[in-house]
């Protein structure tokens, strides 16, 4: 929201629009964060299958590609934080190494 209002592009909504209005807004808020994940423990298709139910069960995360040791995913950071993406993982048995910007 700050970063809107000192470009040039949050003035121009701002004042053509009289405001910002409720859809633009929720818009706003959930800029989708591109990551890849590196995951312990797995090692066969059991747990590639495993891995991608419980991201998909997480409400805000959209899930692009898992693979043995990785996990590619977008998450709305309006609606859910990094660490209750690694709970949803570590609930099944595996655990989150690292999470990078992708
Ligand atoms: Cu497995």
């Amino acid at each position: 929201m700050t970063d809107l209002l000192n470009s040039p592009l949050g003035y121009v909504i701002l004042i053509g629009s009289g405001g910002i209005c409720e859809p633009l807004w929720n818009h706003m808020r959930s800029i989708m964060e591109r990551v890849t994940l590196t995951i312990d423990g797995m090692s066969c298709g059991h747990c590639v299958r495993a891995v991608e139910q419980a991201l998909r069960a997480v409400q805000g995360v959209e899930v692009e590609k898992v693979d043995i040791g990785t996990a590619v995913l977008a998450y709305d950071a309006a609606a859910v934080r990094p660490d209750q993406i690694e709970g949803a993982i570590a609930e099944e048995g595996y655990t989150v190494r690292s999470i990078e910007a992708t």
